[in-house]
């Protein structure tokens, strides 16, 4: 499954910028960028009706999931660029490092008892690696053959310290139920990096403030996103 081209990747992220350096996103944004056609070439792997479980970097991936560009500008300039949920889609994000890893085992889980032709892709970056939660994940689909494939998307950062900072010279050499792509990103961590100061632009934040957005209480971005309990 693979709707965009590399150049159509890259052309939406850069209009989230223009809108971002314009003050129309008074929210954090993390872009995607250097890793078109290493995902245009996963992506392709991937069939409709399978699960993606992104992150809080999920653009491209939401996109190449069969996302609309429509969708994704609305959610992003509603403040949800780290909360993309599509029931759709079987698409799902969690700004939790490695939050999506236990749910995406557990979907897999489900997948193989009905014995189901579809997978689950899980996407994280090489800071989610580190989290305790991959590892238990990994633990369970690897042990027990599921429908899973974790994606490691290795930019050697995770906000901005690379890898021999955070860990030394160790390599865990994980079963293959992960993969591994190493990338240079295109951007800075969050935000575009633009060099002027941004003010914020005052009507968005006044339509933004009171309206609950992702944090209303009793609600939540899933909820508004069309999940229910138990779905
Ligand atoms: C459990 C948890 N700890 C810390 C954070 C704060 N945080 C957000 S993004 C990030 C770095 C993520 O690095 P990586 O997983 O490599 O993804 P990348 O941003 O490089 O794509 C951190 C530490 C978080 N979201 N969740
Ligand atoms: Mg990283």
């Amino acid at each position: 499954m693979n709707y965009l081209t590399a150049d159509e990747l890259i052309a939406f992220e850069e209009h989230v910028q223009e809108l971002w350096e314009r003050g129309d996103l008074p929210f954090l944004v993390h872009f995607c960028g250097g890793n078109e056609h290493e995902l245009i070439g996963l992506f392709d792997e991937v069939r409709e009706g399978d699960w993606v479980f992104s992150s809080h970097r999920a653009h491209y991936h939401y996109l190449l999931a069969g996302g609309s560009r429509s969708r994704l500008e609305t959610l992003i300039r509603t403040g949800r660029s780290m909360f993309v949920f599509d029931r759709e889609r079987n698409f799902l994000t969690s700004s939790v490092l490695a939050g999506t890893c236990g749910i995406a085992a557990g979907v897999a889980w489900q997948l193989k008892q009905e014995n189901s032709p579809h997978r689950v892709w899980c996407f994280i970056g090489d800071g989610a690696e580190e989290e305790g939660h991959f590892y238990e994940s990994v633990l369970f689909v690897q042990g027990n053959e599921l429908p899973c494939t974790f994606v490691i998307e290795d930019n050697d950062r995770s906000v901005d310290t690379d890898k021999e900072k955070r860990r030394g010279r160790a390599q865990i050499a994980w079963p293959e139920c992960v993969r591994r792509y190493h990338y240079r990103p295109t951007w800075p961590h969050a935000g575009s990096g633009c060099r002027h100061q941004i003010t914020f632009n005052p009507a968005v934040v006044a339509g933004y403030v009171g309206t609950g957005c992702a944090s209303r209480p009793g609600e939540n971005a899933a909820a508004q996103n069309g999940w229910k309990a138990g779905q």
